[in-house]
């Protein structure tokens, strides 16, 4: 007999906050759709919500933790997992100082409600400074800019996208992504609105991306260029006198010195630079400026990359002196249900500097491009032991291959993750969380840079098996044996949350949230999740520094400049002519880790290498030959894609497959191996000002390897190719 129920939560896997409606029949999924009435994404979702029922039912998933022993892997308990996994790390500490201990932070750990409440207790207790995470091939930029002019890493301006009548969109790709530092559902329609309303949207970028198919505009751009465009964008606001007052710019005593801030970057001397022409750049911003309102928008294509820090910086400014900073249709910052900002750091910039490259830290997190060579490199703070929780920098992170060899050298590692994969295959130790579908969540980080306000609670869909752990409760257990003389307070906080769950500490951040009235309690009574309102114009309450101004800190800035000056000679009439490797998304994708849901990785290869028709010629390479991609590190040999999509000079690859090592528990990925571009991206090629990745804008070499026809040929004549093709 069927006893069919409904179950509503928030879509945990990406950052757009899509509202779930799941049926099952006891613990048998029956269907997982967009949730019409949640209120914050009226029913939209993308394909990969159906992962979470691939995911909770995948055997390939770890449930019961695991040891690697010289016969290979052996199931243990829990406490014989807990246990080891606290002495070895405390061995690897008395050996060799608390700093011989790494720990990386994966993405992951942002979706998940009892991971984010919990993790100082584990990062408290390992006691070292040498903290990695994926905010540094990531979102560092938008977090120090935050931290800078705002007072709090977390303070950060989104784009009111429900309201603007012009868009301007930088090396982001939200259609395929979903939206990122941007919590918006159905983003292609939002998009769309803008134009229906009158508005308009244009898009940057080297790639003819999905959003630019929808944009009314589109402009190539060479990769790593953009500082160039924003400072010549910057510079023609005021030459076409747009710089206006406003109530942010009155609260920003360094407001007069943006003017002169770099005034030789004109838009003439940019333009054979970055591929845009004079006119064209002159055009963006008097259609920008003379919009009824506008926001300039920029993600990992200007973030993660040479000039990340400064190209964030410059979105900023050019959103404060067009007084689009704080006002409806421009940046604005979200008001979330659960005051995040009020229960964490303000971030800190160059506190400590790596070991071996002086690289800054920030917010206690050392840049990832910095982690192998910490672990390579023998003397005092050298990496011995590491912890990673909810990651996979061997996909991830630059220069993959080195890190591979660095972890293949570690004395001890843990990993807390459900799978056997590219990264946690060198651990000694595997502690497997529950599946995302036996949490409660509640979306404490995203909530806080939504485009519109809402709060939504979801309990567990199922109930956990009973030999099963959550994150937090992994991080407690973990907590509790490194750091045996905990201080009171500590040990009544551990206490309270192994007794009642995250929950609690949910229900306390509501309670002295930044809504009267809410609780837990009124949350679960809406499984729709509760409106909170458009986003409305906080300045000068939402700002974080003491004095309530907005900090340029511009002489910070301004001395970077000297970087760029070295990077680009503007007398030259033409770009370089290095061929540059850029990276992509796709919408059935998400980083390294779905690629083991056969709804989303079949039908054909997307591990491919874009390339513009012009260059396939010059390099005597045709559609399907395979071709050797090859960087200051290394090379990978992967599919050729021609398309007009990219622009010529460019070639795209995307990030998070090479699931063909050897040792790992993915079957379906497997099969589905791909190449990881992450094995020819360079540690060395960073933004130095910020520490942050550079994985766009890679110079390479291309070759062709092997002509399609042969290709074809051996992949007949052999069951296992040699080389990986998904
Ligand atoms: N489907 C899917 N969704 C995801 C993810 C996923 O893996 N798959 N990952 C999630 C995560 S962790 C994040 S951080 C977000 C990222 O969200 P987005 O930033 O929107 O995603 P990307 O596709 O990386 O977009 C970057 C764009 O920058 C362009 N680009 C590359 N180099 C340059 C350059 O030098 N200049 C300019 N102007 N553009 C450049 C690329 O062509 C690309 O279109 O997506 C999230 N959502
Ligand atoms: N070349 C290139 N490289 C990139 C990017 C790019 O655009 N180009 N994008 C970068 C970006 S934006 C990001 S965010 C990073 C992502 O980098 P990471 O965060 O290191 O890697 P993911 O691929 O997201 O891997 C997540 C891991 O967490 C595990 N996991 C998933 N959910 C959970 C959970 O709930 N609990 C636990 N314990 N484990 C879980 C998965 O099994 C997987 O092993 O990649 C970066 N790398
Ligand atoms: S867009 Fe993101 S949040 Fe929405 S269903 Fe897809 S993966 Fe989930
Ligand atoms: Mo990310």
């Amino acid at each position: 007999m069927s006893n069919q129920q409904t179950h509503y939560r928030t879509c945990n896997l990406c950052e757009a906050m899509c509202g779930l409606e799941i049926k099952h029949d006891g613990e048998k999924i029956l269907t997982i759709k967009g949730d019409k009435k949640d209120i914050f994404s009226e029913g939209h979702i993308c394909p990969k919500a159906t992962a979470l029922q691939d995911l909770h039912e995948d055997p390939d998933r770890l449930r019961t933790p695991m040891e690697r022993t010289e016969n290979g892997w052996k199931e243990i308990s829990w406490p014989e997992a807990l246990d080891k996994a606290a002495a070895g790390i405390q061995k690897v500490q008395k050996q060799h100082g608390k700093n011989a201990l790494g720990i990386y932070i994966g993405n992951p750990n942002a979706h998940n409600l009892g991971g984010i409440l919990t993790m100082h207790e584990v990062l408290g207790a390992m006691k070292t400074h040498n903290r990695f995470s994926a905010v540094s091939v990531d979102h560092l930029p938008h977090l120090i800019v935050a931290h800078h002019l705002f007072g709090h890493q977390l303070r950060i301006a989104v784009p009111d996208i429900n309201h603007t009548q012009h868009m301007l969109i930088i090396g982001a790709n939200p259609i395929a992504s979903n939206g990122s530092i941007m919590t918006v559902a159905n983003v292609k329609q939002k998009l769309k609105d803008i134009q229906k309303r009158g508005g308009k949207v244009v898009v940057i970028d080297p790639r003819h991306t999905e959003t630019a198919k929808v944009a009314d505009q589109h402009h190539f751009i060479r990769p790593g260029s953009d500082i160039l465009m924003l400072l010549a964008m910057l510079n023609e606001i005021y030459a076409q006198g747009f710089n206006v007052k406003s109530h942010a710019s009155e609260l920003t005593p360094e407001f007069d010195k943006i003017k002169n801030l770099a005034t030789q970057y004109t838009a003439e001397k940019v333009a054979p630079i970055t591929g845009i022409s004079a006119q064209e750049i002159k055009t963006l911003v008097k259609e920008f400026c003379e919009a009824p309102s506008s926001v300039c928008y920029g993600r990992m294509g200007v973030s993660v990359q040479e000039f990340g820090l400064l190209s964030q910086y410059l979105i900023m400014l050019i959103n404060l002196v067009t007084g689009r900073l704080d006002t409806q249709g421009g940046v604005m910052f979200s008001k979330p249900a659960v005051d995040i900002i009020k229960n964490s750091g303000r971030g800190n910039l160059g506190h400590r500097r790596s070991r071996l490259k002086d690289l800054p830290n920030f917010h206690g997190e050392f840049p990832v491009s910095a982690m192998s060579e910490e672990m390579l490199t023998p003397g005092d703070g050298q990496i011995k032991g590491f912890f990673t929780m909810a990651g996979n920098p061997v996909l991830s992170t630059p220069n993959g291959k080195k890190l591979e060899g660095a972890l293949e050298n570690l004395d001890f590692m843990v990993c807390v993750d459900y799978y056997l994969n590219e990264t946690t295959r060198h651990a000694n130790i595997i502690l497997p969380p529950v599946s995302p579908l036996e949490r409660e969540h509640y979306d404490l980080t995203y909530h806080g840079v939504a485009v519109h306000n809402s709060a939504k609670y979801a309990p567990a869909l199922f109930e956990k098996q009973p030999n099963a752990k959550h994150d937090w409760e992994i991080f407690i257990e973990l907590a509790k044996r490194l750091d045996k003389k905990p201080k009171l307070k500590t040990r009544i906080s551990r206490s309270l949350t192994s007794w009642f769950g995250p929950s609690f500490l949910l229900n306390a951040g509501l309670k002295t949230g930044n809504y009267k009235g809410l609780s837990l309690k009124k949350l679960k009574k809406s499984p729709h999740g509760i409106d909170l309102g458009p986003l409305e114009p906080q300045l000068p309450n939402a700002l974080k520094t003491k004095d309530k101004k907005i900090h340029l800190n511009i002489d910070f800035y301004q001395a970077d400049l000297k970087r760029v000056a070295q990077r680009f000679n503007l007398e030259e009439t033409a770009a370089h002519n290095d061929i540059l490797l850029i990276g992509r998304r796709h919408l059935r994708s998400n980083n390294s880790w779905l690629h083991n849901s056969k709804r989303l990785v079949k039908g054909k290869s997307r591990c491919t290498l874009m390339l513009h028709p012009d260059l396939a010629r010059e390099q005597s390479i045709e559609q399907g030959d395979l071709v050797k991609v090859t960087s200051r590190v290394g090379s990978i040999e992967v599919e050729a894609e021609i398309t007009n999509e990219i622009m010529p000079g460019v070639v795209s690859i995307p990030h998070g497959w090479g699931h063909n090592r050897q040792g790992t528990r993915q079957t379906i990925a497997n099969d589905h191996a791909g190449v990881s571009v992450n094995d020819i991206t360079d540690e060395q090629f960073i933004d130095e000002l910020s520490g942050n990745a550079a994985v766009n804008g890679v110079p390479v070499v291309l070759v062709n390897a092997m002509p399609k026809h042969i290709l074809q040929q051996r992949m007949e004549k052999e069951d296992e190719p040699e080389v990986a093709m998904a």
